[in-house]
């Protein structure tokens, strides 16, 4: 290899200045037809100086330099002479020798078209040769920008009418080349780099260029020559340059026909029943139903079981009913507006809910299952879920390198440009714990967004280029050929069999109607309508061509479509018979077995979460052991893990240590545990330490947490992308899979979880309300006032706590026993703020221990991971040990009750200044302290308790968090709830702020002084009321 960098280096001249010059001419709208130019003779450097090997020639040399390495007779002498010299070491210039005469021996050609060899010059033989090889390489760069890709043919997919200079679109143009129209019918030898030839190895450079026209510049434009892979660039030259690949059987062509009568006659029956209706029809965008069933044929061909989908509002009806076969009754009965909801859900059916399917694929026989996530309105957000979805079933099923299960994501153009979302999932595509192995993107390119103009939505030419950035090769298609759709469809689904990367296929279309049906797009874009109601529909088209080339009779196709419409017909009859809707029926992700068959936990208690000692004892020498011979840690770490086993010894755990007690007794009994997020291996504290690095051997990693148990579930800890919104999406996605995996996301500080904002807002905070279907993910957030100014400081818990359902004027009615059960399970999800590692141990198991799942926000302490007071016994941890849902007063205070004057409710770690405080002040018979340890769903009963055991006491809730932020506004309308708002709650803690904290650490220490002053001042409230 370095020698030949070395050679090439030497043979690369620099750039040929002509190629500064423009010669690129504008292209007439009618994508490159008819073709006017200035003929313009450019390639005339003498090879004697070496001009010819510019940068696209250069990889000419470079493939007969690998040849000739190999084999010195592969190429022509001349080329072996000037090999052999510049390895000698001949400066640029030198190496060159003119070639002994060429014999050339063309079986199979006529002596007119023998090769070149006939040229009075060698040298222009050598110099039309790589001229050739220049131009042949420019089509497979450059031919999709005069594909004629857009059916209506007035507008540029790429956004740009200008012709390439190098792309031949008239015989003049040759000139770019050094060639002119004499060479036309002068024989060619075709590089390796083509596969035009078929089985013939020269052809005429008139033959050339048709045939680059035929693979490049029709239906089908192919941009792939930045993938810096030879292999893949080949692969994919064979399959759109090979002649004759675009074949197709009748059957495949009557297949597809049915599937384009399915397509179009599912929107045109909606539009006749329902007219008045919003659908976001396909019509224009037919074929993306032909589109998707050929990815999923020829994936199922190749092994693939299970198909993960995600899709915005365009077609989502028409892929439920014709890809994902959902019935159709149950569609049409959605637009029914008296349908009553059977069971708990939003009604967000239509263009939301989700659907899961099994059944037959009727072309491989083989059994498939299709299933389309829920997703908001919120456009490309559902992509990293569907990933990470895709993820955790090849996880369950083994299947590591993504053969039986894999996903397809379609995306509107304007969302697919300009949606951030699109590029943060791309970024995980390669990372070896987040990539699914391939996606199949589907673009429906309809060339508009809404009321926007492509021109006015992105700035780059396709809105598939964000794809660029992980190599994926985009196949754009005019989507008025259903055939050519087919073709690449079929060609993406076997890029991903073969290379399990990601691949775009740019369904260049049109929208036959506005945004929705009820929207007049002459407004906005009048000249692109009036062509849009002359344009044939696509189905018409086809079907014509198929009857004209004697595939199918009229008849016959008529009868096609009649029988589609009856079904459509017999299913809108039984449609009205449905009077419920079951949104338990629209579920993604069922999970088997872990509901009763009515769809309700098993049980409505939680078992103790705490562990036998033993088990502590053993996880904990894990947790502080290098469980690999021969590795060498860093000796920091081996004081941290010292550290770990004097706890042990002690019987006590710090917070990491907690967090290892619970993640590794859940694996022990066979749970999945998944924790990813920014650094999340070390942990962004340095406390955590799940992967030992061996310091002498570069990449050589142990997870100590996978030698717990030879039955244990496997651990994943995994480093993230820099990507919250990407990430978060993804576990959710993991998250949703099974019931039975602890799945974490940690945020690197709290705060940065809100460039995850959508996640949380439309996924996890109502994703059961709105699509019946629960999720337990755990959000980490690392959260609490530090002095460290107002950039990771908080996690904004005012947010959390503003999005609960639970009520703050009503006490819950539920009996004692039940009520922490109920509560659980009627929350959208569960807030909690530990104050020590062993709640913060419990509520990781109560997670999966209870018997439904809910998200749950912890807000993980800072400074506490290594406060000397904030650790936890064994005795809090131990078997019939549960999470203390709220932690009482249990000092001096709480033995003279009577005594007490006021009684402090706070969470997290200003339970610690409060307590220190306290004691300096020598108020700790007179002042109680009690810590709200689950915020939501708020422990009411806890909390009348432990006012109760205070009658004297005058109620407070301090924080160390700004009035307008925390928990505030959640906790004090509950607590006068709680106390039948008989007293004031009073407040000690900072004013209200627009920021989250001072940058300034003296005005930081000072704030703190004076709310714990007010917080132990008995007079600071006397008078109010
Ligand atoms: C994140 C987000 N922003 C804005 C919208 C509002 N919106 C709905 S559809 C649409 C246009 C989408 O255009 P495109 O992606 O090309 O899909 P098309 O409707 O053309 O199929 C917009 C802006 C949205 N749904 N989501
Ligand atoms: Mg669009």
């Amino acid at each position: 290899m370095h020698r030949l960098r070395t050679c090439a280096a030497r043979l690369r001249p620099l750039a040929a200045p002509h190629i500064a010059l423009n010669f690129s001419h504008r292209r007439p709208a009618a994508a490159g037809l008819p073709r006017t130019f200035q003929p313009i003779r450019c390639y005339t450097a003498p090879v004697a100086a070496e001009p010819f090997l510019n940068g696209t020639s250069s990889n000419y040399v470079e493939e007969m330099y690998y040849s000739w390495l190999e084999n010195p007779k592969s190429v022509h002498k001349s080329w072996d002479i000037f090999f052999r010299n510049a390895n000698a070491g001949a400066s640029p210039g030198a190496a060159y020798q003119s070639p002994p005469p060429l014999g050339v021996n063309l079986s199979g050609l006529s002596q007119a078209q023998a090769l070149v060899g006939t040229q009075p010059s060698v040298e222009k033989l050598v110099e039309d040769h790589l001229a050739v090889q220049s131009l042949i390489r420019a089509y497979q760069i450059r031919g999709h920008h005069v594909a004629q890709l857009d059916p209506l043919g007035i507008l540029d997919a790429d956004l740009d009418s200008f012709v390439p200079m190098d792309i031949i679109t008239s015989s003049e143009k040759l000139g770019f080349y050094g060639l002119n129209e004499a060479d036309l019918d002068k024989v060619f030898r075709l590089p390796t780099t083509t596969f035009i030839g078929g089985s013939e190895s020269a052809l005429p450079l008139r033959e050339i260029i048709r045939r680059l026209e035929m693979a490049y510049c029709q239906h089908i434009g192919v941009e792939f020559m930045f993938i810096n892979d030879l292999e893949q660039c080949q692969w994919i030259r064979e399959k759109f340059e090979k002649p004759g690949v675009m074949q197709f059987t009748l059957e495949e062509k009557r297949t597809l026909l049915a599937r384009m009568v399915r397509s179009t006659r599912f929107e045109e029956f909606l539009q006749r029943k329902w007219s008045s209706e919003k659908r976001f029809g396909l019509e224009g965008c037919e074929s993306l139903i032909p589109a998707l069933k050929t990815i999923i044929d020829k994936s199922s061909e190749n092994g693939v079981e299970s198909v993960i989908m995600g899709m915005p509002h365009r077609g989502r009806l028409n892929v439920l009913a014709n890809v994902i076969r959902k019935e159709l009754e149950q569609i049409f009965c959605q637009f029914d507006s008296k349908l009553e909801a059977a069971d708990e859900g939003s009604g967000d059916v239509k263009y939301h809910l989700g659907m899961y399917h099994r059944r037959i694929n009727r072309v491989t026989d083989r059994n498939i299952t299709l299933s389309l996530m829920a997703n908001p309105s919120h456009l490309e957000a559902v992509d990293p879920v569907v990933q990470g979805k895709t993820k955790a079933e090849q996880f369950y099923c083994g299947d590591t390198e993504g053969k039986r299960v894999m996903s397809i994501l379609l995306h509107g153009d304007a969302a697919f440009a300009g949606q951030g979302i699109v590029y943060e999932t791309f970024h995980l595509s390669d990372l070896p714990s987040y990539t699914t192995h391939g996606t199949v993107h589907v673009v429906a390119n309809n060339q508009i967004g809404f009321t926007t103009d492509p021109r006015m939505a992105r700035s780059s030419p396709y809105p598939t280029d964000v794809a660029r950035v992980v190599n994926a090769p985009i196949f754009h298609v005019n989507a008025d050929d259903p055939e050519a759709v087919m073709y690449v469809c079929n060609v993406a689904a076997e890029w991903r069999a073969t290379f399990h990367k990601d691949v775009v296929v740019d369904l260049v279309s049109y929208r036959r109607n506005g945004h929705n049906e009820m929207d007049e797009p002459m407004f906005t874009q009048p000249l692109m309508y009036k062509q849009i109601k002359k344009q044939k529909p696509v189905l018409q088209k086809y079907a014509e061509k198929l009857i004209a080339e004697g595939t199918v009779t009229r008849l016959e196709y008529e009868e096609e479509v009649a029988i589609y419409d009856k079904i459509c017909e017999e299913a809108y009859t039984r449609s009205k018979d449905e009077k419920i809707l079951h949104i338990k029926h629209w579920l993604d992700s069922p999970w088997p077995g872990f509901f009763t068959l009515e769809g309700q936990p098993k049980s409505m208690s939680c078992p103790s979460t705490g562990l036998k000692e033993e088990d502590l004892q053993h996880i904990g020498k894990v947790a502080s052991s290098v469980p690999v011979e021969d590795f060498t840690i860093h000796g920091g770490l081996t004081r941290i893990l010292k550290g770990r086993a004097a706890m042990v010894e002690s019987r006590t755990v710090d917070w990491a240590l907690g967090e290892y007690m619970a993640f590794g007794s859940l694996l022990k009994e066979g749970i999945h545990v998944r924790l990813s997020g920014q650094d999340v291996e070390r942990g962004t504290f340095s406390h955590r330490h799940h992967v030992l690095h061996d310091q002498n051997v570069d990449k050589r990693t142990c997870i100590p947490m996978n030698y717990i148990d030879p039955n244990q579930a496997p651990y994943t800890v995994c480093n993230s992308s820099l990507s919250e919104y990407g990430v978060l999406g993804f576990e959710l996605g993991f998250a949703m899979a099974s019931p039975n995996a602890l799945v974490l996301w940690e945020a690197q500080f709290g705060d940065f979880h809100n460039t995850a904002q959508c996640i949380i807002d439309q996924f996890i905070c109502p994703g059961q309300a709105k699509w019946v279907r629960q999720n337990g993910i755990v959000l980490l957030l690392p959260h609490g006032m530090e002095g460290m100014g107002p950039e990771h400081s908080s996690a904004r818990p005012e947010r959390f706590l503003q999005m609960c359902n639970d009520d703050p004027d009503v006490f819950p009615k539920t009996s004692e026993n039940e009520f922490a059960m109920q509560q659980l399970y009627d929350c959208n999800w569960i807030v909690v703020n530990c104050s020590t590692p062993a709640n913060y141990f419990h509520v990781l198991r109560r997670q999966i221990l209870q018997p439904f799942r809910k998200p749950l926000i912890i807000f993980t302490p800072k400074s506490l991971l290594r406060h000397p007071e904030a650790k936890s016994s064994f005795d809090d941890m131990v078997d019939g040990t549960h999470f203390k849902r709220l932690i009482p007063e249990e000092g001096a205070a709480s033995q003279n009750p009577a005594g007490v004057k006021r009684i402090i409710f706070c969470t997290g770690k200003v339970y610690y200044d409060l307590t220190k405080e306290r004691k300096s002040r020598g108020m700790e018979e007179t002042v109680a302290i009690a810590r709200i340890e689950q915020l939501s769903p708020f422990p009411f009963d806890l909390v009348k308790a432990e006012i109760e055991k205070f009658p004297q006491a005058e109620v407070m809730w301090s924080q160390e968090e700004h009035k307008n932020q925390g928990y505030y506004d959640y906790i004090k309308p509950r607590i006068s709830t709680t106390i039948n708002h008989a007293h004031p709650v009073r407040y000690a803690g900072r004013e209200p702020a627009a920021a989250p904290a001072t940058g300034n650490k003296k005005a930081h220490l000072l704030e703190l002084e004076r709310f714990l002053n007010t917080a132990f001042n008995q007079d600071a409230f006397r008078g109010q009321s």
